[in-house]
């Protein structure tokens, strides 16, 4: 496939261009060191973008490697699927930083440079639901959409928290991680000393997070399954979700199950390739590490399903 088979319309804007070597009488030597040399990064190139969960606005939210990602990755099509501001925690305490505010202005920049932007809110930008089926700064606000991959598949996108019936439960269990888990071993052993002193009986904090933990995983395999059947009888090949923070493609059944992930943990995008292929990209944090690398070389391809 060709570069000419891409949206050439969709341009995010490059990186300033490296000051050029001064040549003649007081110039300077150009580095012989050729990983010193600069070269500017490309941009690659999808026909969709799928991003969701990027919670602006919590300090947990990996807006650095998100505006990151957007500076080189662009597409023809990009759905925002829902929790992309975190109203409920803005809500509680206003936290804001120079990053959140550069994701919305590449996203903005997109949108103005021609890349249909599609934002469907999801249950923490609930704020937005009412503005479904109006154009805010360019961007079109739906509840729910039908994309049509190149392959002539349909897919249902929406955010997903409506197939979710105890939501104040899977937020919670989102967040449960190792630093937390670690945290409440250290806790333990205080709350431990605690209960004893108090002549309580021994409880484990640990064993408890443990348990809630196993209670996370079996809640992500039966969401999806839970997912698979509500999709089937939709009349759609696929579905495409985010919310519970964790990407995944995979069939259910006779459908599609394609999960784009978060930008608070994992840092994952869902792309659709010219031909309809559909993969996870994971953006580590070595992209912006090495700075000079190909955008391509970082982008880790956590799963893929030719459709
Ligand atoms: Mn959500």
């Amino acid at each position: 496939m060709t570069d000419a088979a891409w949206s050439t319309n969709a341009f995010l804007g490059h990186e300033p261009a490296a000051a050029p070597y001064r040549t003649g009488y007081g110039a300077r030597i150009p580095p012989l060191n050729p990983a010193n040399a600069p070269r500017t990064r490309p941009i690659r190139r999808h026909r969709t973008l799928f991003i969701s969960d990027v919670h602006l606005g919590t300090r947990g939210c990996k807006a650095e490697l998100l505006a990151d990602f957007l500076r080189h990755n662009a597409c023809e099509t990009l759905y925002l699927v829902g929790d992309i501001f975190d109203g409920w925690q803005l809500k509680r305490r206003w936290y804001w930083t120079a990053d959140m505010s550069e994701v919305v202005r590449l996203i903005l920049a997109s949108a103005d440079a021609g890349t249909k932007v599609i934002y469907i809110p999801g249950n923490h930008d609930e704020f937005l639901r009412p503005y479904c089926n109006r154009t805010i700064a360019g961007i079109e606000v739906v509840a729910e959409a039908v994309h049509v991959s190149a392959a002539g598949k349909r897919y249902l996108v929406l955010h997903g928290d409506t197939f979710d019936g105890v939501v104040e439960c899977a937020k919670w269990l989102a967040h449960v991680g190792d630093r937390a888990y670690s945290l409440a071993l250290a806790l333990n052993d205080r709350l431990h000393v605690l209960r004893r002193r108090l002549g309580l009986p021994y409880w484990s904090l640990s064993a408890y997070l443990k348990r809630k933990v196993k209670k996370a995983v079996e809640y992500v395999s039966r969401y999806e399954t839970a997912v698979g059947r509500a999709v089937q009888p939709l009349g759609v090949d696929g579905i495409i979700c985010g919310h519970i923070h964790q990407a995944e493609v995979r069939r259910l059944g006779n459908v599609s199950y394609l999960n784009d992930g978060d930008w608070v943990e994992s840092c994952t995008a869902l792309a659709e390739d010219a031909l309809g292929n559909m993969e996870i990209l994971q953006w580590s944090s070595s992209c912006l590490a090495d700075g000079l690398a190909r955008a391509g070389e970082h982008t880790q391809t956590a799963a893929f399903i030719p459709v």
